[in-house]
């Protein structure tokens, strides 16, 4: 049998950065994005495919690198004893650049992968299952406005609102197309062993996520925006003062940030977040886009604009 999923990455507004449990790889700390509408992976996964090995192929071009994640990924799936896989992943935009590319390659997957191997299961073991392979991926199973939730042996997600319930827009600055230096995975234990304020940056995050969760479903722009970037420099803070220095942004984050506060001072709803990587994700009212885009675009540095809607979470597309 072969299925065909199509999900969008996440962007998180209280960050997941740090984990509780690296063989489960559960989170140290709770978080809440905005699953976007335009960017997406498409996967589609034939099992019983006459291989000797798993195939995967990105956007047409065989790919090792990331094989050994889906295999595991395919396994915890479908069971140890399953066929091999020829997977082939279609992207539309950048992988592997701070983009939330892996979240919405393994919220694809698991969904392809269980459909693939005729198993019905619920949005909620799919979630856990995404999550094993990469935290964030769980939050790309559901639309909207999502919760990660920090308790158990597994993740447990929650929609806090639908995306049509509150449609805000997001203006990514595209300042660097390259790969990133360091994973997220490897970037998180370096912080964890020696980041001066990880213990702090755990500690808060409750009050941050109480904070977000009250700001969105009161559609409170203003409250959301001020707690969201505060969460995210002081992730970033973690990761500047750790040894090694972790540091993603180039210069034109820094004039990315600063266009965004310039804007705000000129009463435009808007506000930054950025993630393990150097592009400026900007999230604003739906009638403010054009003059976001205009003034980020026109940013030193920024090669390209791109604009989403809120989405809804992963969705089985075909299946055969
Ligand atoms: C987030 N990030 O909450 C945070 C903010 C990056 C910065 O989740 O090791 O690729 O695969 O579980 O999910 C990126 O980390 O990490 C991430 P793994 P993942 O979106």
């Amino acid at each position: 049998m072969q299925a065909t999923a199509r999900a969008q990455p996440n962007i998180a507004l209280i960050k997941y950065w740090g984990k509780r449990d690296r063989t489960l790889n559960l989170p140290a700390v709770g978080s809440i994005s905005i699953t976007l509408a335009e960017l997406f992976t498409e996967m589609n996964v034939q099992f019983d495919s006459g291989l000797n090995d798993d195939v995967l192929t990105v956007n047409g071009e065989i790919d090792r690198q990331m094989l050994p994640r889906i295999s595991r990924c395919l396994s915890a799936v479908a069971g140890e004893g399953r066929d091999t896989a020829l997977v082939d992943s279609h992207c539309n935009f950048p992988v592997a650049a701070g983009l939330a590319s892996s979240a919405s390659a393994f919220a694809a997957l698991v969904v392809a992968a269980s459909a693939a191997a005729g198993q019905q299961r619920s949005t909620a073991e799919l979630a856990s299952l995404a999550g094993q392979a990469s935290g964030s991926a769980a939050r790309s199973l559901y639309g909207g406005f999502a919760e990660l939730e920090n308790d158990g042996d597994s993740v447990a997600v929650e929609t806090l609102l639908d995306a049509g319930d509150w449609p805000l827009s997001i203006v990514i600055a595209v300042t660097s197309s390259g790969p990133k230096p360091l994973s997220s995975g490897e970037a998180m234990e370096i912080s964890r062993k020696t980041s001066p304020f990880y213990g702090r940056w755990i500690d808060d995050q409750m009050h941050d996520l109480d904070v977000a969760r009250l700001a969105i479903r009161e559609r409170d722009f203003d409250k959301l925006a001020a707690i969201a970037e505060h969460n995210c420099l002081k992730m970033h803070s973690v990761m500047w003062a750790s040894r090694p220095p972790i540091v993603y942004w180039n210069a034109a984050t820094l004039d990315c940030l600063q266009t965004v506060r310039e804007l705000r001072g000129q009463g435009v709803g808007v506000f930054f977040t950025v993630d393990a990587g150097p592009q400026v994700k900007a999230i604003c009212m739906a009638h403010d886009v054009s003059r976001v885009c205009d003034a980020l675009q026109s940013t030193n540095g920024v090669r390209r604009v791109i604009v989403s809607g809120l989405g809804v979470g992963a969705q089985l597309t075909d299946c055969a």
